[in-house]
């Protein structure tokens, strides 16, 4: 039975109207299908043309805005949720019939991707920090090999676009795509078990998304359900939690110490830290463009899961120089005051900011400060790890947001501040060339911002603005 097959003369809902469901929607409609589609908002569109677009788009759809529609998710066979959407939460669990299937976009994706006669490989990457960079990494490097390769996933590129892409391109004009890079979150692995991946890895774990999770233990068990739908497991071997269950699955492990064969790891080699793999070293990290520890891990999962696709590791290695990462993760701004602004909004959570400051203190002169701007929406984090580095590396500490208060209350001499603006104004007061002022909120923008992107520009802009304006 091919996937149409059980999807026919079904009772399709798609739950959301964001970029998931809307990509839903295009592909359901290509392949003759009918559905229903609620979002909560009252206006999930940009305006009401778009709205009108949609109702012309996919006519004879129910659309249902504003509210829940308790009989339309209680008749569905089939639920498609969008990761945004918090099923227990909002409630929605207690409505679904017993017979009722309840996917994701990227689960659609895998039954179809698993009926074709020749499917697209999959790389698949979650964790709590680096995704986006590693799965960035390996696009690059995919590219680099002159491979046929498509990001996807979290990333914010919903994946069933590879297979409208294809319809819509019935001349074949454009080569298929043979390498799916699919960054995954842990609300999309929730409503995914058909994947059938090369490879997958759990990058690392930290608190994260836990006013949805509940408990790290669970936010653990589902990242880790990326492992069973992955032929190798690319782990890190020093982080228990990220490592598979499956004592029988393939692995290949990643870490900062001396790798054993067939592993990547770090050695020093003629007095320089080496990535190595096995005895085998492949380049000095001073030579890499993303500094930090964290990122040498980054460049080792990435060429581990390479790796297991049978690319080339001469190769990918000579290419890693080219890569030069993604705005908003420790990313320099450029000034002429001699204080170096360090934008790292991405970090959202804890561990993006531990790995911020552990990453950068050491490249700081013993005279030259590190202040510190945190703070937003903690997502129920636990922001006590980040007491020990804050007490040691950081010079000053100055939060804002909802949840500011919370990380002020580790040190004895935080300033705590309205916005943005104000932190920046406060940070400069005290800089003199050479010091670093490093946004790495380890929260999300949302309470303040309309994302994190929004947040980094404005602290740009604002470093930018120099002396005199800020006064
Ligand atoms: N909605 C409701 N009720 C709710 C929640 C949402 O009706 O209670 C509706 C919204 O009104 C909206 C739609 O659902 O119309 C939005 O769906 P969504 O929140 O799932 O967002 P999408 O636009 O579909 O984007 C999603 C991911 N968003 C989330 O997981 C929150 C995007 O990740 C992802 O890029 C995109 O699919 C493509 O795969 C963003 C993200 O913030 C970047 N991810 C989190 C993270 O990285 O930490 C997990
Ligand atoms: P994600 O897609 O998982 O959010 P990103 O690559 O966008 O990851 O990076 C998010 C934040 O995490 C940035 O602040 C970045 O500097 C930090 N980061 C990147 N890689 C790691 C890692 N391996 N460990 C901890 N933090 C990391």
């Amino acid at each position: 039975m091919t996937w149409l097959t059980a999807f026919k003369d079904k009772n399709i809902v798609v739950l959301g109207a964001g970029l998931t469901g809307l990509s839903c929607l295009r592909f359901l409609h290509a392949q003759g299908l009918s559905f229903a589609v609620n979002d909560s908002r009252a206006m999930p569109f940009v305006d009401a043309e778009e709205k009108s677009q949609y109702q012309h788009d996919f006519p004879n759809t129910e659309f249902v805005f504003g509210q829940w529609h308790d009989s339309l998710i209680a008749s569905a066979d089939i639920i498609i949720a969008s990761p945004g959407i918090d099923l227990s939460g909002e409630g929605i669990t207690r409505l679904i019939a017993k017979h009722c299937r309840v996917i994701g976009d990227i689960e659609l994706f895998c039954l179809v991707n698993n009926s074709r006669e020749k499917p697209m490989e999959l790389l698949a990457v979650t964790g709590s920090n680096g995704k986006s960079t590693v799965v960035s990494l390996l696009a690059y490097l995919a590219q680099m090999l002159g491979k046929h390769a498509a990001l996807a996933g979290n990333i914010g590129a919903p994946i069933l676009e590879l297979l409208q892409h294809e319809l819509d391109d019935s001349n074949h004009e454009t080569k298929q795509v043979d390498t799916v890079i699919v960054e995954l979150s842990s609300f999309q692995l929730e409503t995914l078990t058909s994947m059938k991946a090369i490879a997958a890895s759990v990058l690392n774990l930290s608190d994260d998304h836990l006013d949805r999770h509940k408990t790290l233990a669970n936010y653990q068990a589902i990242k880790q359900s990326i492992y069973p739908q992955a032929a190798i497991a690319v782990v890190n071997r020093e982080d228990q939690k990220t490592v598979s269950l499956d004592k029988n699955q393939a692995v290949i492990s990643f870490g900062l110490n001396k790798p054993e064969a067939g592993h990547f790891g770090l050695a020093v080699v003629s007095n320089k830290p080496m990535l190595m793999f096995g005895e085998q070293g492949l380049i000095s990290i001073d030579e890499l463009p993303l500094a930090g520890m964290h990122n040498a891990l980054n460049y080792m999962a990435a060429l581990a899961l390479g790796y297991s696709a049978g690319w080339p590791l001469a190769t990918m290695t000579e290419n890693l120089v080219g890569f030069t990462g993604l705005a908003h993760r420790c990313q320099r701004v450029t000034s002429t005051d001699g204080i170096q602004w360090i934008n790292d909004s991405k970090a959202t959570n804890v561990g993006a900011t531990l790995a911020a400051i552990s990453g950068l203190a050491p490249t700081l002169a013993k005279h030259n400060q590190l202040i510190l701007i945190a703070g937003g929406d903690g997502k129920g984090a636990d922001f006590s790890a980040l007491k020990g580095v804050l007490n040691r590396d950081v010079n000053l500490l100055i939060t804002l947001g909802k949840d500011g208060n919370e990380i002020a209350g580790l040190v004895t001499n935080a300033i705590q501040v309205k916005n943005l603006i104000d932190a920046v104004h406060q940070a400069r007061k005290v800089a003199k060339a050479g010091d670093m002022v490093l946004l790495s909120p380890a929260c999300a923008s949302i309470d303040m911002f309309k994302n994190y992107m929004v947040r980094g520009e404005q602290f740009i802009a604002a470093a930018q603005a120099g002396e005199d304006s800020c006064r």
